[in-house]
């Protein structure tokens, strides 16, 4: 096929058509990414599915190149911002699950860090889990974080970081609610790529979340003891 051919996304079966999510999403082409998202839907693919399989694959293929110094900024600006826009459609979906409700979120990226697509997939899903998030957005230093757990009393509070330099960050937020007294009233949950297991052991957090399923699962996890130690007391 010529670069001049039309290509017709409905068309496409949908491993091709997968293919070329991944590549209009590293080209940036916000609309085409809608239109896919939503022949997948049609076709009665999932919301997580697409999630994962699309969007979430095409932003890795993307994050390679950028590491290697072949995409830059402003390229990548244009994937998030196509990103985004396939998250949107899906958003009220995966909240749409009715399931009952099992607890409450605050969660933000920390101080001088503007990374958000991770964050919101996982505040998306959280939601779709049934908990009431609360986002507090990026670059959210420690009196935003306590002045919003302060507000909305949160059973879980959870940190997002990208970059090496931003992740300790969340260090000083954990240190700070553990000088207040209030560390313990919080189940802390971090996630990010540069952070992993032993990254949250050491800076006291209660647990580390590779992915959104995980942070899910762990906060899930977390509800059920809290409850059995509530009808044990
Ligand atoms: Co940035 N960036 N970036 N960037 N960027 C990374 C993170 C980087 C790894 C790219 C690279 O070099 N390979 C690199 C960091 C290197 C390092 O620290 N060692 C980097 C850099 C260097 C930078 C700048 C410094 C570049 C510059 O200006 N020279 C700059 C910093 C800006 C700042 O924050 N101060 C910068 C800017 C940007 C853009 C603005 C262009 C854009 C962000 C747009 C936006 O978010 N609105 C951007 C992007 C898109 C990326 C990459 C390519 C993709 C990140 C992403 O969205 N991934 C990224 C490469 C990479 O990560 N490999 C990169 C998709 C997302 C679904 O995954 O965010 O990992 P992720 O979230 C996952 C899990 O980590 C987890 O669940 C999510 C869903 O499964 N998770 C949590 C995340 N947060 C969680 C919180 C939880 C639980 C789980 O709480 C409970």
């Amino acid at each position: 096929m010529s670069d001049d051919d039309e290509i017709i996304l409905s068309e496409l079966d949908d491993d091709e058509l997968v293919q070329q999510m991944h590549d209009d999403l590293y080209d940036g082409l916000k609309e085409e990414i809608e239109e896919a998202v939503n022949i997948l839907l049609e076709r009665g693919w999932t919301p997580y599915n697409i999630l994962t399989k699309a969007l979430v694959e095409g932003m890795r293929i993307v994050g390679i190149d950028f590491r290697d110094g072949i995409l830059f900024v402003p390229e990548v600006l244009l994937a998030a911002n196509a990103m985004k826009a396939g998250m949107a459609i899906l958003r009220p979906l995966l909240a749409e699950t009715g399931a009952p409700k099992l607890g409450t979120m605050v969660i933000g990226t920390v101080k001088g860090d503007i990374h958000d697509i991770g964050k919101n997939l996982v505040s998306m899903m959280m939601e779709g889990a049934g908990f009431d998030v609360h986002d507090i957005g990026i670059n959210t230093d420690v009196d935003e974080y306590l002045a919003a757990i302060e507000e909305h009393k949160p059973d879980i509070l959870g940190m997002s970081a990208l970059l090496t330099t931003t992740m300790p960050y969340m260090k000083v937020v954990i240190d700070t609610m553990q000088a207040k007294g209030i560390r313990d009233d919080y189940v802390i949950l971090v996630g990010g790529a540069p952070l992993n297991e032993e990254f949250g052991k050491a800076i006291g957090a209660d647990a580390y979340c590779r992915d959104a399923a995980v942070a899910v699962e762990t906060a899930k996890d977390f509800m059920s003891r809290k409850h059995n130690q509530m009808a044990a007391g």
